[in-house]
């Protein structure tokens, strides 16, 4: 495919756009104490996109904390060591860990929230850390993070430290990361959309926008605050009047959808290279021979929409506009949230079957009058339509892989069907 020069700049525009709003983000800072090996690492690559633990960049600011930080996404991690080891070394970490609570105060660099971690299964808790959970206590608020949690001991430990009366501001059991009990069965992870929850009815205000757009853990949570904003900014910049149809040749998007789509993309918390959101503009009307598919699709979508009249020169009506937009709005962030979800998983993303789907989608959402258009921000607690993109995708994708042979896939269930029967006798 070949673009044009305007349309590159389009593209480059909603990039550099969305860059410049996350780099304009206050971070969130978050601590994150527990003795080694208790998960803290995996906690964080769960929570957090992009694998932070691992890939992120550490930098040790003492001894026993080190801060991990990635271009992009706007959260700072502190992390410790040595809480595991002899009790002096312990009574350093705790020394420094005041210390960063304490210089950071009242700057850009202050800590938000604490998750002490504590591995569930080992039932107790010493006064060494009972000590450092209520002096951090007493300066941000905690989150004690049971880790590991698994079965029944994992509940009882979670209700003994309930009944102690800490003063944390919650406590939370999790999994993050699936456990696998046997061959047959694995326990899924639980606990870190919770954790999301508690953690954002603990922080200011100003820094919510970038603990979602920095966590992964609750994709729902970026896509509903998303579709708020946009409807709220869809609602507030098409007036009366005519304006230039949205995907005309001539502008390919109006500059209030460059913007829509960079902030939407910035709330969302999504590193996107320039192919994908070429291929997403270009679905719905950017490029090449997709301008004239995008021109039929928004002829189309007339129809539906009631008192839309007929295009005259060009222009449309600001109500159509908003429409319009709005559908452009809410396939977008349709899509983000598949491109999140398998991100998340470790999936790559075909391009091919995003451009699908954004066409889809897109279509799919021209057709809701205004009233159902204004309906879906409240309706959303269902997350029916992201269901629906995401099993749109799969389904897709399913088809387009090699057909495995009958006997390939009827072979395994046999088996296994058969290892049942002879456990359950
Ligand atoms: N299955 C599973 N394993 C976990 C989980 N959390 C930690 N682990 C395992 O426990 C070990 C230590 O975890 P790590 O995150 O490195 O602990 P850290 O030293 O506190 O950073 C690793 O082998 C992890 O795979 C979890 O939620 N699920
Ligand atoms: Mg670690």
């Amino acid at each position: 495919m070949k673009y044009s020069k305007n349309k590159i700049n389009v593209i480059q525009e909603i990039l550099d756009k969305t860059e410049q709003e996350v780099e304009n983000m206050e971070p969130v800072n978050v601590l994150v104490a527990g003795k080694t090996g208790v998960g803290k690492s995996t906690l964080i690559n769960h929570i957090f996109r992009e694998k932070l633990a691992d890939t992120g960049i550490g930098k040790p600011v003492t001894k026993h904390l080190r801060k991990i930080t990635k271009p992009g996404i706007p959260v700072s991690l502190y992390d410790t060591r040595g809480l595991e080891l002899e009790q002096s070394i312990q009574k350093q970490v705790k020394k420094e860990i005041f210390e960063l609570i304490d210089q950071n105060k009242n700057t850009s660099e202050a800590i938000h929230v604490a998750y002490y971690c504590i591995q569930a299964s080992s039932s107790r808790i010493e006064d060494i850390e009972l000590d450092l959970i209520s002096d951090v206590a007493s300066k941000i608020p905690v989150i004690l993070v049971l880790t590991q949690a698994i079965g029944k001991p994992a509940e009882e430990f979670r209700q003994y430290l309930d009944n102690m009366n800490l003063p944390v501001a919650a406590i939370q059991t999790v999994l993050a990361e699936p456990y696998e009990i046997s061959e047959d069965f694995t326990l899924p992870a639980f606990g870190l959309k919770e954790l999301v929850g508690k953690t954002l009815d603990l922080i200011p205000k100003d820094i919510k926008r970038a603990f979602t757009n920095a966590q992964q853990a609750d994709i729902e949570r970026k896509a509903k605050e998303a579709r708020r904003w946009a409807t709220r900014y869809v609602a507030s910049s098409f007036g009366v009047g005519f304006i230039p149809i949205p995907f005309s040749d001539a502008s390919v998007l109006v500059p209030m959808q460059i913007t829509l789509l960079a902030h939407i993309t910035a709330i969302f918390g999504i590193s996107l290279d320039k192919s994908t959101i070429v291929t997403i503009v270009a679905a719905v009307g950017g490029t090449g021979s997709a301008t004239y598919l995008g021109k039929t699709i928004v002829a189309n979508a007339f129809k539906f929409i009631p008192g839309a009249g007929t295009v005259v020169g060009g222009l449309i009506s600001g109500t159509t506009a908003s429409i319009v937009t709005s559908a452009l709005a809410l396939s977008y962030i349709e899509v983000l949230s598949v491109i999140s979800a398998k991100d998340k998983a470790g999936e790559s993303i075909d391009l091919s079957l995003i451009e699908n789907l954004m066409k889809k989608q897109f279509k799919k959402n021209l057709k809701l009058n205004r009233k159902e258009l204004k309906e879906k921000d409240l309706e959303f607690e269902e997350d029916s339509d992201l269901n629906e993109a995401l099993t749109e995708y799969n389904q897709e994708k399913q088809q387009k892989e090699p057909n495995i042979p009958f006997y390939k896939k009827v072979v395994p269930l046999l088996k296994k069907t058969v290892r049942i029967y002879k456990e359950k006798k």
